[in-house]
């Protein structure tokens, strides 16, 4: 199988660690949204990252592809059997795709690095203001009380853990973390989701990414043991996405 999308995206995480548990491998073309050309954008509609391909088959969004790997690929399962466990984990994974991802990809990530980075532009003060004083605690008062204090959400760690801890871990990268005074619980969870092998295995190539400017990256993850594929669907400029901005 081949996966579309950088290291760096919590979406791609949250696949590439489901990948991990399932034992799954893959080739990864660890292109960043807005560096795909035509052939990426024809395969991924929306222009995002990640997308899956499968032989003949491809999709895109994390959620989508984590529940195909599921149906195709059961051993071991993503979600906890019990209906309505089930669908309180598909509802944590939506609150992390969507609330997470506004505050810390959106608001945080996206203004504190992308811009500057991609875009040459200065972030937008007073949206990274108003998260970190009120949208991003809010969200985390509600963790607060989902979290467990020890282990997982359900009995195995599973789609819900991944695809709340992943956004964390951009969050850390534009400088966000967690008080563990205030959100104890959170705290703790991120930090034991995060040091388990399904995303610890993949952080060397997410460092490289972030420290190697464009021209060596590919290179540099090769050299380091990431599974590249040949050919890449990257392109030298970068082009804005469709959905935002
Ligand atoms: N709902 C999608 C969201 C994916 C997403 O927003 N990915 C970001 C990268 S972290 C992206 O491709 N952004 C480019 C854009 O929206 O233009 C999923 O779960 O895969």
């Amino acid at each position: 199988m081949k996966v579309i999308g950088s290291f760096v995206s919590p979406y791609v995480r949250k696949v590439l660690a489901c990948m991990h548990l399932k034992g799954l491998s893959y080739e990864i073309d660890p292109i960043t949204p807005f560096f795909g050309n035509d052939e990426f954008r024809r395969l991924s509609p929306l222009s995002r990252i990640p997308v899956l391909i499968d032989g003949d088959f491809c999709t895109s969004d994390s959620s989508v592809i984590c529940a195909y790997l599921d149906d195709a690929f059961p051993d071991p399962p993503l979600l906890p059997a019990d209906p309505k466990d089930r669908a309180r984990a598909r509802w944590l994974e939506e609150f992390a795709d969507t609330r997470l991802g506004d505050l810390f990809i959106w608001s945080l990530f996206y203004q504190r690095v992308v811009r500057p980075l991609v875009w040459g532009e200065p972030g937008d003060e007073q949206r990274i203001a108003k998260t970190l004083n009120e949208d991003a605690p809010a969200a985390l008062d509600y963790l607060e009380g989902e979290l467990p204090e020890s282990g997982w959400l359900f009995r195995d760690f599973g789609l819900a853990d991944i695809a709340i801890a992943s956004f964390f871990r951009n969050a850390a990268y534009a400088g966000f973390e967690p008080d563990a005074d205030r959100w104890p619980r959170v705290a703790a969870f991120v930090q034991r989701a995060l040091a388990h092998d399904a995303f610890a295995s993949t952080l060397p190539f997410e460092d490289i990414q972030r420290s190697v400017d464009i021209k060596g990256r590919r290179q540099a993850l090769l050299d380091a043991g990431a599974p590249l594929t040949a050919k890449t669907l990257g392109t030298p400029v970068p082009r804005k996405g469709m959905m935002r901005l």
